[in-house]
């Protein structure tokens, strides 16, 4: 009896550690680094619902990442954005700061996920939104 409740517990722990998380991601028909950044997701267990939009600021605007973070695709989950080549370990931190409105990978940094060319690594950062319109440094990628 003990032995099934614990194999039920372990079942019940594994079905959730496979749920997936869903992300929904905008970007223009012709964008492929967008693309590329979409495999980098998918490549670390995330379920994309890919969606073309014509008009990527007027989304951005809507959506209210501000044009100084701004960046190619445009991601949302949980209602908040996730700007550009943001790399998926870093949309697990803003998932863990429920008072941020987003996090963005400002530009298209050579060397973030979806902008891969050999070895090379531009510095960049992902910055995250505060309420006020502040930014703080959710994660630094030195150059290399
Ligand atoms: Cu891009």
């Amino acid at each position: 009896m003990r032995l099934f409740f614990l194999l039920g517990g372990l079942f019940a722990g594994l079905l959730h550690a496979a749920e997936p998380l869903t992300i929904d991601v905008y970007r223009d028909p012709n964008c492929g680094c967008c693309k590329a950044w979409i495999s980098h997701l998918q490549d670390n267990g995330f379920s994309v619902n890919d969606h073309l939009e014509a008009d990527m600021p007027a989304l951005k605007q809507r959506l209210g990442v501000p044009p100084r973070l701004a960046s190619c695709h445009t991601g949302v989950i949980d209602g908040r954005f996730v700007e550009g080549h943001v790399p998926a370990a870093d949309i697990l931190k803003l998932r863990q700061q429920p008072d941020l409105l987003g996090a963005a990978v400002p530009g298209m940094p050579t060397g973030s996920p979806g902008m891969e060319r050999g070895d090379i690594r531009d510095a960049y950062q992902v910055i995250g939104l505060g309420p006020n319109g502040d930014e703080q440094v959710l994660a630094d990628y030195p150059a290399n």
